[in-house]
């Protein structure tokens, strides 16, 4: 049990940091935290995160009760949140003050709101290393859908696109056959009910099919996702990495 001075002491310390945080509403997450350690209070996590890059630490939770600070990456709070399991531990969620100013709700030049992400889907069918360069090239990450809302979002990208097809960011772990993780640096995707028929198959013997794809119907092929391997050239899909709006359609 801490004393009064102590958790007024944590409130000052939580009000210092609130013009560089934004403080979110209670939160579990489902990935590992990017780094885990113990910090003597709220603003010595929120420094932490501050010697990073916005991309490689968007946010913290810091846990006064036993001092652990948690960095995260990606906006990783958000639709990776099952409410069931909410907790009571803040997200504070880094600004970013470079962000362009294109309203609340609104995504850089090239890019569209869909359940919150800004998405861009790019003309040219690749393979998905070279998917993964091009999206980084734009600041982004390939989209790793892990709400219903978000492979809604995706899946409509895919009826647009010329392959009928999208790249997704998520990556089989080469020694976890059935874990998929996401590019978006926040742990293992939830992949139950996604699968198109007969997904995934890992494309027969010699073959790795470690990446996944979502097809859209119109094609030959079942619609929902497919482990397909990365040499297979598909539109890619990308998603900002930063800038995660809950409350924008
Ligand atoms: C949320 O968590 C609860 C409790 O762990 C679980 O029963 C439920 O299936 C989860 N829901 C989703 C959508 O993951
Ligand atoms: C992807 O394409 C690039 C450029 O054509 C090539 O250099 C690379 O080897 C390819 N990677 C895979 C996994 O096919
Ligand atoms: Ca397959």
């Amino acid at each position: 049990m801490a004393p009064p001075g102590a958790v007024l002491l944590l409130l000052l310390a939580t009000a210092a940091a609130a013009g560089r945080y934004r403080r979110l509403h209670p939160v579990s997450l489902h990935g590992p935290a990017v780094k885990t350690f113990s910090a003597a209070s709220a603003v010595s996590c929120g420094l932490r995160c501050e010697a990073h890059t916005p991309q490689q630490c968007s946010g913290f939770i810091y846990a006064p009760d036993d001092s652990t600070c948690r960095l995260f990456s990606g906006d990783c709070r958000g639709p990776a949140v099952n409410s069931s399991q909410q907790t009571t531990e803040r997200y504070m969620a880094r600004s970013v003050p470079s962000e362009p100013a294109v309203g609340r709700c609104g995504c850089p030049a090239g890019f569209h709101r869909c359940a919150g992400r800004c998405l861009r889907q790019l003309d040219l069918a690749v393979n998905h290393t070279t998917a993964e360069s091009q999206c980084a090239a734009l600041g982004a990450h390939l989209a790793v859908p892990r709400s219903d809302e978000e492979n809604q979002c995706a899946a409509a990208a895919a009826a647009t696109a010329g392959t009928r097809a999208v790249w997704t960011g998520l990556i089989e772990l080469p020694a976890m056959e059935g874990v998929y993780t996401g590019a978006d640096g926040c742990g293992a995707v939830p992949v139950q009910g996604r699968w198109a028929s007969l997904q995934p198959d890992d494309g027969g013997p010699g073959v790795a099919e470690d990446r996944v794809l979502i097809m859209s119907t119109g094609t030959v092929h079942a619609a929902g996702w497919h482990d397909n391997p990365a040499g297979a050239r598909w539109q890619p899909l990308c998603q900002l990495a930063l800038g995660y709006r809950p409350g924008c359609p």
